[in-house]
């Protein structure tokens, strides 16, 4: 038999891209669900050439839910999601909600799949910049050790959802036509002040932490930790929002264990690794760049070369489509690893 599956937040920027992915990857759905707020309820989305009306998310929703991936926001997954596993739904959650919690596998299945063997009805999925920077780590930490890591990421609008897209358009609009405007959503909706994007760069991700980082800038930190089980991993992040829809980019500094290591070792390991596309040939102008990296599942790599002062150092370049691998595809590539590892109760 097929199965149940729900989608928490179908009609956003994520959730499109979940029910997308299903489709794409012919995951074993017999029945979909598609749930949102009352705001967006009412809509219809089509899946696999039929028309799926959205419905309001509330408890009673999950009653027959094998997999539940949630992307509605951090408040709807605490609410509904402990609501889903007592009906008896594994859940996927792509918030922050659960993330730093220790009875929660938080899961990139390049990198530490095993981890959904000991869940207890959650696993969350890992921020977008994060995910991308622990696919093309852990192949380099298996080779020749990790004992530090500083980047610095250039992150799409996409990520903080379609009304961020939205801005983005409008701003590039009206600035191009001598038009004026008022920001409203970025950097963060909350916020007391918004700022331009069109044609500009906000070191501001989220909110700010009493540390002097933001939120964004402590989710890269913290769960880099934990998904490749080195609490004791140096790890500092600035993060930056640039005017591209889709497609997060980082630019990484990492040191190695192992002394006397190439940039060409680097570049062997990851030409081998799950997940990871190397591109990287400056004799070719060939790098990896956010337009290229849209709508594709991997993660892509490139400006590998040494540190000119540190023989264990190394710098990185790496891009991935934030609302795919970012989101999206590693929620359904986590319900394929489940169904792979024979944990789904059919
Ligand atoms: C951004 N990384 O680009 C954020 C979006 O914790 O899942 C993802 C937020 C999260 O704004």
């Amino acid at each position: 038999k097929g199965l149940h599956v729900a989608v928490v937040g179908a009609t956003g920027a994520v959730g499109q891209q979940m029910i997308q992915t299903l489709e794409n990857r012919k995951f074993p759905v017999e029945t979909l669900t598609l749930l949102s707020s009352e705001r967006s309820a009412g809509k219809k989305v089509v899946f696999k050439g039929q028309e799926i009306e959205v419905q309001v998310a509330k408890p009673e929703s999950f009653a027959g839910v094998d997999i539940a991936l949630f992307s509605a926001g951090g408040a709807v997954s605490k609410a509904l999601a402990p609501e889903a596993v007592k009906r008896g739904a594994i859940v996927v959650d792509n918030t922050s909600a659960f993330r730093m919690d220790e009875n929660v596998p938080l899961v990139v299945p390049e990198v530490n799949e095993s981890d959904l063997t000991w869940h207890n009805g959650i696993i969350a999925n890992p921020n977008c910049s994060t995910i991308q920077m622990v696919v093309a780590l852990e192949p380099i930490r298996q080779a020749f050790g990790l004992k530090k890591v500083i980047v610095s990421t250039y992150q799409a609008v996409s990520g903080a959802g379609s009304q961020a897209i939205e801005e983005l358009k409008t701003q590039a609009k009206a600035i191009l036509a001598g038009e004026s405007f008022t920001p409203e959503i970025l950097p963060v909706k909350s916020e007391r002040k918004h700022y331009q994007i069109a044609f500009n760069a906000i070191p501001q991700i989220d909110k700010f932490q009493e540390n002097g980082f933001t939120f964004e800038e402590m989710k890269m930190i913290n769960e880099t930790k934990k998904i490749m089980h080195m609490p004791e991993l140096e790890v500092a992040a600035t993060c930056v929002r640039i005017p591209v829809m889709t497609g997060h980019s980082e630019s990484v500094y990492i040191e190695v264990e192992k002394e006397g290591i190439s940039a060409e070792q680097i570049k062997r390991v990851l030409k081998e690794a799950p997940g990871v596309v190397l591109q990287d040939d400056p004799a070719d102008q060939l790098y990896p760049m956010p337009a290229d990296c849209v709508g594709k599942n991997d993660v892509f790599v490139g400006r590998i070369r040494k540190d000119l002062d540190r023989d264990n150092a190394f710098h990185l370049w790496i891009v991935s489509d934030n609302l795919l691998k970012g989101a999206a595809w590693n929620s359904v590539q986590i319900a394929e690893s489940l169904l792979k590892l024979g944990l789904v109760n059919l």
